[in-house]
């Protein structure tokens, strides 16, 4: 296999914020890779976006991962697609992007965890690991326990996302995350760099 995204710290961006200097000391902290989702904007808008940010990420040489939008992310060639449970199946997915883009899932229960088992995915996205006031309309949070019997269960690389920070990286990492996936706690920080190196 020719692609292996790096997911150690995924910073997932959000509307309104300064991406080229966001991501430049987010990177500089530890950040491995970005994941761009938006959920309101219309085709063009959203197709002009990602490539603009596509630019962003390549100059500051970090992997690029587009929430959703399969169509758009092989338009622009992204690095990778990031799917939930609603999105385009993962083996629709799959035949239609090239090699080299990468997919990750999000499980939001256990049988999701169980389900993805058959799926050749580059990662597993436990969510949300922590309730998070970033987004509400979630199942309801694994726990660290919840984390853990999730790693028992999967032999993906499994990703930990909602409510991360620097306060329980440790101990999610210590609990088999490969990946953490952080909105807030890095990009509302005033200082992303030492938010992101309190993380990474
Ligand atoms: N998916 C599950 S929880 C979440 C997403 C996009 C938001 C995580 O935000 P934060 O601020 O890192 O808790
Ligand atoms: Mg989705």
């Amino acid at each position: 296999m020719s692609r292996c995204l790096d997911i150690r710290l995924q910073l997932v961006l959000e509307d309104g914020q300064n991406y080229d200097w966001l991501i430049g000391e987010a990177v500089r902290g530890g950040v491995t890779c970005v994941q761009w989702r938006h959920k309101f904007l219309n085709d063009r808008d959203f197709y002009h976006r990602a490539i603009n940010l596509k630019a962003i990420c390549r100059r500051h040489r970090v992997p690029l991962i587009i929430n959703d939008r399969v169509d758009i992310a092989l338009a622009m060639e992204a690095d990778g697609v990031h799917l939930g449970q609603s999105d385009m199946p993962f083996e629709v997915a799959r035949r239609l992007l090239p090699d080299f883009m990468s997919i990750g899932l999000s499980a939001e229960c256990f049988e999701d965890v169980m389900s993805a088992e058959k799926l050749d995915l580059d990662y597993l996205a436990i969510s949300p690991v922590f309730s998070t006031p970033t987004k509400t309309d979630t199942a309801s949070s694994f726990g660290v326990d919840g984390f853990k019997k999730a790693r028992a269960m999967s032999r993906h690389r499994l990703v930990a996302i909602g409510g991360v920070n620097a306060k329980n990286a440790a101990l999610l990492r210590q609990a088999g995350a490969d990946g953490l996936a952080v909105v807030s706690a890095i990009g509302r920080a005033e200082a992303p760099y030492e938010a992101a190196r309190g993380i990474s």
